[in-house]
Parts: C-alpha cells; sequence; structure tokens
C-alpha cells in the first residue's frame, strides 16, 4: 500500500516534466532529459465489480426448420345425425298381392213380398235350359257352319247334333262336306235317332235325304258310312234295299223314317251328324 501511494505523485511529476521542454528551448530540454525518465508500469489489477443489471431483451431469432409429422390423434366421437335430406322420386309399382280372405258374412236382407213364386221358379228353369241349348246350338254353328243360312237348324239327341244341309249334293260330296266340320253323314244306330232324323225331315217339309249308309264296299253288304257294321237296327223300307238297276250302293231316308237303297251320283239335300262331345 504504501509503493502505491508514492506512485500517484511519481506519475504526476512525470507528466509534469515531460510539459516543461516544449515551454523551454531545445537546448535545455536534451539536458533536462536525462533526469526526468521514468518507465511506468502497470498497476495492480482492480477488484471485480459488482455484477450489473439484467440486460434488455434480444431481438427474436430467425424462424426454424418444419418439424416433423406428429403421430395420428385418437378417434373423435360419432357426431349428432346431420339433418334429413330431400325425398328421393316415387318407387316403381309394386306386384299385385294375393287374394285376401273372404269378408265376414254380411246382414241379412229384407225379407221379400210374398208372391207365387213356384210358377216363376219352374219358367226360369226352363228358360235356363233353353239358354243353355241355345248357347251350345251357337257354338257349333259358329264353329261348324261358314254359311248358316244354308241350315235349316239342327236337332239333338242325348250323344248327337243333327245337321240338315238344305244344298244338293252327291252322296260323296256330302259326306265330304260333313267330315270337313267333323261329323259325318246321319248314322241312325237306334229307335231313337232314327226318329229324331225322320222328324227333321218331316218338320222341313222334305220328303228324302241322303244318310250315311252304304254297300260301296261290297255288293249287298251295308255299312255305316264310318265303317261301322250294320248290327241289329235297321229300318228299311219293304222291298229294301233291291239295288235296282244294279246301281243302288248308297241310302236315303224318307219322311216317315224309312230307309231306301238309292244310286249315289244323283244330287240332294242330306243330314250330318256330330258326337255331342266334340261340339
Ligand atoms: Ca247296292
Ligand atoms: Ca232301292
Amino acid at each position: 500500500m504504501r509503493g502505491e501511494k508514492l506512485l500517484l505523485p511519481m506519475i504526476l511529476m512525470s507528466a509534469i516534466m515531460s510539459l516543461l521542454p516544449i515551454q523551454t528551448s531545445y537546448g535545455q530540454h536534451l539536458t533536462d532529459e536525462s533526469c526526468t525518465v521514468q518507465i511506468l508500469v502497470p498497476g495492480l489489477k482492480g477488484e471485480p465489480g459488482e455484477k450489473g443489471q439484467k440486460g434488455a431483451a434480444g431481438r427474436p431469432g430467425r424462424v426454424g426448420p418444419p418439424g416433423e409429422i406428429g403421430l395420428p390423434g385418437i378417434k373423435g366421437q360419432k357426431g349428432i345425425m346431420g339433418r334429413y335430406g330431400k325425398v328421393g322420386p316415387n318407387g316403381m309399382k309394386g306386384i299385385k298381392g294375393d287374394v285376401g280372405e273372404p269378408g265376414p258374412r254380411g246382414p241379412d236382407g229384407e225379407p221379400g213380398v210374398p208372391c207365387e213364386c213356384t210358377p216363376m221358379r219352374k219358367m226360369i228353369g226352363e228358360m235356363d235350359i233353353l239358354v243353355a241349348q241355345l248357347s251350345s246350338e251357337l257354338k257349333f254353328i259358329k264353329n261348324a257352319l261358314p254359311s248358316p243360312a244354308a241350315v235349316a237348324g239342327i236337332k239333338e239327341t242325348d250323344s248327337k247334333v243333327y245337321l240338315l244341309v238344305k244344298e244338293e249334293k252327291r252322296y260323296s260330296d256330302a259326306e265330304v262336306y260333313c267330315q270337313t266340320r267333323g261329323g259325318h253323314l246321319a248314322m241312325p244306330k237306334d229307335e231313337g235317332a232314327n226318329t229324331a232324323i225322320a222328324g227333321y225331315i218331316t218338320d222341313a217339309g222334305l220328303n228324302r235325304v241322303y244318310i250315311g249308309i252304304h254297300d260301296l264296299d261290297r255288293e249287298g253288304v251295308f255299312t255305316y258310312v264310318d265303317h261301322s257294321p250294320m248290327t241289329t237296327f235297321s229300318k228299311w223300307r219293304k222291298g229294301e234295299p233291291n239295288n235296282a238297276y244294279d246301281d243302288e250302293d248308297c241310302a236315303e231316308m224318307v219322311a216317315s223314317g224309312e230307309w231306301i237303297d238309292v244310286a249315289c251320283n244323283p244330287t240332294m239335300y242330306f243330314v250330318c251328324e256330330f258326337d255331342k262331345d266334340s261340339v
């Protein structure tokens, strides 16, 4: 400490002495120089100062590079239902459903007015039968006859329908006519059938018609036109068949219902028959 107290005055003296030569002559300065020059050395290092106050915040640094992609987050909860959408177009028409069960029985009707019902019921029953017959005849006429004007109406038994054709034809052509419509020339095989055909002829005001009987296959052996044999029933007029002029291989029925063998080539009206099942 004592050395340091001496150092400051020495420094001041040195500084004053160094300024003197400038104010004197150059010769005097050289003379004094050897007495005033001293070597200046640094002082000892001082005590550390007290810690300063905290400085102001620095400027923001530069923007760093993008970070890495993070891990997937946890699935969120289901959101609430959205609004209803617009009503769509109408669908196609569906398939028709099954028939439903029968409904319950309705209430009883009002009591009817008393009347004489029995005769009316009978009449209605007869009319039903007549309608059925007419329907059957109409169906037959539509199906079998292209020219109903040529027909004088039809007759029928339980199993056959007979048709009187007012067109004069030879025996073979008459059979073709009947076959074309699904039948044959009439083949009476019992009294009932024979009577029906005879009545038909009488009602039409005719004297004779061809029927389906002939001995074309073997002279003297008459068969029906469908080649079925004659059995027990026949209705030959007395003296017939006589094969007159050796030229009578066909048969006609006269209004009385009797049969006569006649030639096949002359033309006359004829009667066809049809099975009811096929009508
Ligand atoms: Ca004959
Ligand atoms: Ca004859």
